[in-house]
């Protein structure tokens, strides 16, 4: 039977879950909208995946005997401005989700609750590889600066990134 307090931490990450799949899904949108064909299918996929995030974690407060709540999200905003900036928003957003978890398994310390700290695992490797992906297509923005061609190119490679992933 899960603690009150872990259950209420739980219920906490379901929503930032919720939230990131929203902002992806409206961060894919934008893209698409702007002919980013590759980008909007990596924000998609991206956005189905922080969905999944979420459902593991009802599923896992339901099976210990708690009460995973939906709850009300804010909508996300609608203009992105570059796809520049798009990407440095979801790396921003990324490491505050990181921080999430963090808070979330240090609740689950000190409850002394060990199984959610070891279910939890998941979501700590998770964000690593999160993170890690992020800071690389970051840094191949920074490599073709406002080159027209590498645009194209790197809408092609993260296409490609969507697919292997
Ligand atoms: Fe990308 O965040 Fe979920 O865990």
């Amino acid at each position: 039977m899960l603690k009150k307090n872990v259950e209420t931490a739980l219920n906490g990450q379901i929503r930032v879950e919720a939230q990131s799949s929203q902002i992806y899904l409206s961060m894919a949108s934008w893209a698409e909208v702007k002919g980013l064909e590759g980008i909007s299918q990596f924000l998609y996929k991206h956005s189905d995946e922080e969905r999944m995030h979420m459902l593991k974690l009802v599923r896992y407060v339901n099976e210990r005997g708690g009460h995973a709540v939906v709850s009300e999200l804010d909508a996300p905003e609608t203009d992105f401005g570059s796809f520049q900036n798009l990407f440095k928003m979801l790396y921003e957003h990324e490491i505050y989700v990181s921080e999430c978890i963090n808070d979330l398994v240090h609740v689950t310390l000190e409850e002394k609750d060990y199984a959610t700290h070891n279910f939890l695992q998941w979501y700590v490797a998770e964000q690593i590889e999160e993170e890690a992906l992020a800071r690389t297509i970051l840094d191949k923005i920074n490599l073709i600066g406002n080159d027209k061609g590498g645009l194209y190119l790197f809408d092609r490679d993260i296409k490609q990134i969507s697919a292997d992933s």
